[in-house]
């Protein structure tokens, strides 16, 4: 079972992890999510987890000591541990990626604030033989902390993992899991329900047709026309 290690100083901020399909995921035992207060670590008065910066500069950064004692708490010895450290510099998360994650064992999330956490934290699990170690992004822009990012890449990851999702055909065919020709990743097609006409708007024709064949011609159009408009914006 995939199970999930989250360390944060807002360990609150975490807390929709426990709702709708997540939630309903732990429940079933098909993955494990544990949230960790990383001021548990601290040993001052003040439970201080940063400090100036080395060279001098504005904003602090987190403690490499008190990080290495949160990671080291949570790391069960034998297998293989994935530590994704978030951070804006990191390389940008993709579906790839998440596929990737879906296939690990134990996945530890260290979420930064401030202007980030001692460089050494990563050289250092890096250099152990039981740690993968990746620096994420989530996108080009700056967030406050690593928590909402933490939380974008359980969901993305934690649905692709057996039986989270009720309808496992809905993985197939959804937006950047198409392969197009040259294996390029395509976005989903347009989507239509019922009522047929709604605001004097119509669904495509072709929809209403049910030719399969047709159908599916014209989702992967649209979903082609879509991808190359998104490349030109
Ligand atoms: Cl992972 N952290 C922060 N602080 N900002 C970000 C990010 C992560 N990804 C995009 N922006």
């Amino acid at each position: 079972m995939l199970r999930f290690d989250l360390i944060s100083i807002f360990p609150e901020y975490l807390s929709p992890l426990k709702l709708s399909l997540l939630g309903k995921a732990q429940n079933k035992g098909l993955l494990q999510i544990n949230i960790h207060d990383l001021r548990d670590q601290t040993t001052d008065l003040h439970q201080s987890v940063d400090d100036t910066p080395y060279g001098g500069g504005a904003g602090m950064v987190m403690s490499p000591v008190v990080w290495g004692d949160a990671i080291d708490e949570i790391t069960s010895n034998g297998q293989v541990i994935d530590l994704i450290i978030l951070t804006p510099a990191g390389k940008k998360f993709n579906q790839q990626m998440a596929v990737k994650f879906s296939k690990c064992d134990q996945i530890i999330f260290a979420c930064g604030r401030y202007e980030g956490i001692d460089a050494r934290v990563g050289d250092y699990y890096r250099s152990q033989k039981n740690f993968r170690v990746h620096e994420v992004s989530i996108g080009d822009y700056v967030l406050g902390g690593g928590e909402v990012a933490a939380m974008v890449i359980i969901e993305a990851t934690a649905r692709l993992l057996p039986g989270v999702i009720g309808n496992p055909d809905s993985l197939r065919e959804e937006s950047h899991s198409i392969s197009g020709q040259d294996d390029q990743q395509l976005v989903e097609y347009p989507n239509y329900t019922k009522p047929a006409q709604w605001r004097g708007l119509e669904v495509p024709q072709v929809l209403l047709s049910g030719n399969h064949g047709e159908i599916a011609k014209w989702r992967r159009s649209e979903a082609e026309r879509r991808t190359r408009n998104l490349e030109q914006e």
